[in-house]
């Protein structure tokens, strides 16, 4: 009851005229200022230019949902397991008969080694494969997705529009609203294409080329990093995606086209 009284006491809204000891305060506070810390740590991860967790496009808002939901379920067994840790840590040995105790173990053996695993992983891919299906280069209902060819080499993103002459450097530029299929490969040694606001990573390989489907739901300016380790300049290879409206860009492609 005491030390429940000075927790209280010494929380963010401790009592005035009550005077702790200075260790008594500073070690009252800590948890609060750790649990404040840690969920503003949290949060500003939630949002940014290169956060997953801000989708902008669908095959980025699926994921984002998926990484949600498996967030939660994991903190809920977290939960789960440490309430029966504690629990188990309580109990006085032969409390339960060991005939009794056997069956028990041997219900939570195929509860929590069987049939929750099969669960989760069935449940998972049952959310997950169609949520991948976003990111693959699958037909579309109306029309055709937009082809633009990226090739990573050591650090840049070499990017060119097919039929037009168009090449740019460490830039994009896709009309919002519409699907658009990376067609990527690699010049040099492995490097990875990531916009993590419009969608999941994809590795590139040289000699093979890999398509990455995207979609940016809104015009705006969506950065992108390599996410595979190629060497020095690896950190320093980014590039910037420009969304414009569907009207914008084909006035922006046809002022850029250049003929042949
Ligand atoms: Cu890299």
């Amino acid at each position: 009851m005491t030390a429940n009284r000075h927790l209280a006491d010494n929380g963010l809204g401790h009592h005035a005229g009550h005077s702790p000891v200075r260790g008594e305060r500073v070690r009252g506070y800590a948890p609060s200022l750790a649990a404040i810390t840690g969920i503003g740590l949290l949060l500003t991860g939630c949002s940014g230019p290169y956060s997953a967790l801000d989708p902008a496009g669908p095959s980025a808002s699926g994921a984002a949902a998926l990484w949600w939901a498996m967030a939660s379920f994991s903190v809920v067994t977290l939960i789960v397991v440490v309430l029966l840790w504690l629990y188990a840590s309580r109990r006085q040995p032969g409390e339960v008969p060991d005939e009794q105790a056997q069956r028990i173990q041997n219900r939570w053996v195929v509860g929590g080694g069987l049939i929750l695993p099969i669960s989760a992983i069935t449940l998972l891919l049952a959310f997950g494969i169609p949520i991948g299906h976003r990111m693959l280069p699958l037909p579309l209902a109306e029309g055709e997705a937009l082809r633009i060819d990226v090739t990573a080499r050591q650090w840049q993103w070499d990017v060119s529009y097919p039929g037009t002459g168009v090449r740019l450097l460490d830039e994009l530029h896709i009309p919002a609203g519409t699907a658009v299929d990376l067609h990527l490969t690699s010049e040099d040694v492995i490097h990875s294409f990531w916009v993590p606001r419009l969608g999941g990573k994809l590795d590139m390989f040289p000699g093979r080329t890999n398509v990455l489907r995207l979609q940016a739901d809104e015009p705006g300016v969506y950065y992108g990093q390599c996410a595979e380790f190629c060497g020095t300049g690896h950190a320093h290879m980014k590039f910037t995606v420009r969304a414009h409206t569907p009207a914008e860009f084909e006035a922006w492609l046809e002022g850029a086209t250049v003929d042949e």
